[in-house]
């Protein structure tokens, strides 16, 4: 039973059904399987295939534009449910995250951000192709002690490197932390770039955002 509707919210990512991956969504969660399940068994899998098909030339844009709709909508559905499970790490600190300039991947940034604050984290949330300036102009504002930096192409993940060089200049190295993350980022590339931190995916990311905060601390 479980399975089949995670199957079901798969397969309707796939074929690019958003009102259906939502429908199949809500009854998950009636049926009482944890939106972390949903999340990555059903929906990251679905994205993962859907990446796939664009690779080898079966889909094209508009099939990544309807998948990822019917992704973030299945995403806003999630939310109030991840909220109330808010556990251990409260109040952890404050958190500025953003996809970099260049980029308008929305949706892995998005998911961390949600994990983020469901951990317990304040999270600004800047959008995607985020200007340097603001990152910067953000962590001033809002005494961030962590900033994200989300990168989904080969050709932005330099923006992150750029982003880590205007906070020095601005003096605000010290007191922040950079966590990097994105299908293409690496811990190599995290350490490279004078990163402190790296994450895979949303769940490692709110680990090494609790380590990172609490090490700052
Ligand atoms: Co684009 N795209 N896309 N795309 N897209 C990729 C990334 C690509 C790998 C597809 C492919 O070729 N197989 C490829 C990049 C190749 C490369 O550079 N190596 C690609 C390309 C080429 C492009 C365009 C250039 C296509 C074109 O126009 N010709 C274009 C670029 C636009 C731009 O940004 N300037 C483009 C556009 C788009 C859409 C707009 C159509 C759409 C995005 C819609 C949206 O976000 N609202 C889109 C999509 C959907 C994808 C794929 C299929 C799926 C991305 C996704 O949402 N995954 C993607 C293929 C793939 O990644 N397999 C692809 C699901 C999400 C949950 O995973 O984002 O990886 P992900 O996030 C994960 C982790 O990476 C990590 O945690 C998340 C949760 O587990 N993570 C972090 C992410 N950020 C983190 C930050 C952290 C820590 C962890 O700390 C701060």
């Amino acid at each position: 039973m479980s399975s089949d509707l995670l199957t079901k919210i798969t397969e309707s990512l796939v074929d690019g059904d958003p009102d259906l991956t939502v429908a199949h969504t809500r009854a998950a969660l009636a049926a009482g399987i944890e939106p972390m399940a949903i999340i990555d068994q059903a929906l990251v899998p679905g994205m993962r295939i859907v990446g796939e098909k664009f690779s080898c030339g079966e889909y094209f844009l508009p099939n990544l534009i309807v998948s990822a709709s019917g992704m973030k909508q299945a995403m806003q559905a999630l939310e109030p449910e991840l909220g109330r499970r808010q556990q251990k790490l409260k109040s952890a600190g404050t958190v500025v995250i953003g996809t970099v300039k260049g980029d308008i991947h929305e949706i892995g940034k998005t998911l961390v951000g949600t994990m983020l604050a469901a951990n317990g984290f304040e999270v600004h949330d800047l959008g995607v192709d985020v200007p340097t300036e603001k990152f910067v102009a953000t962590v001033r504002d809002t005494g961030a002690t962590l900033v994200g930096l989300s990168a989904l192409l080969t050709t932005t993940m330099n923006v992150q490197q750029k982003v880590i060089e205007a906070l020095s200049t601005a003096g605000l190295r010290e007191r922040v932390k950079v966590m990097v993350g994105g299908a293409p980022v690496s811990r190599k590339w995290a350490d490279e770039i004078g990163a402190d931190g790296y994450a895979e995916d949303a769940v490692g990311a709110v680990e090494m955002a609790a380590q990172l905060v609490g090490a700052k601390a």
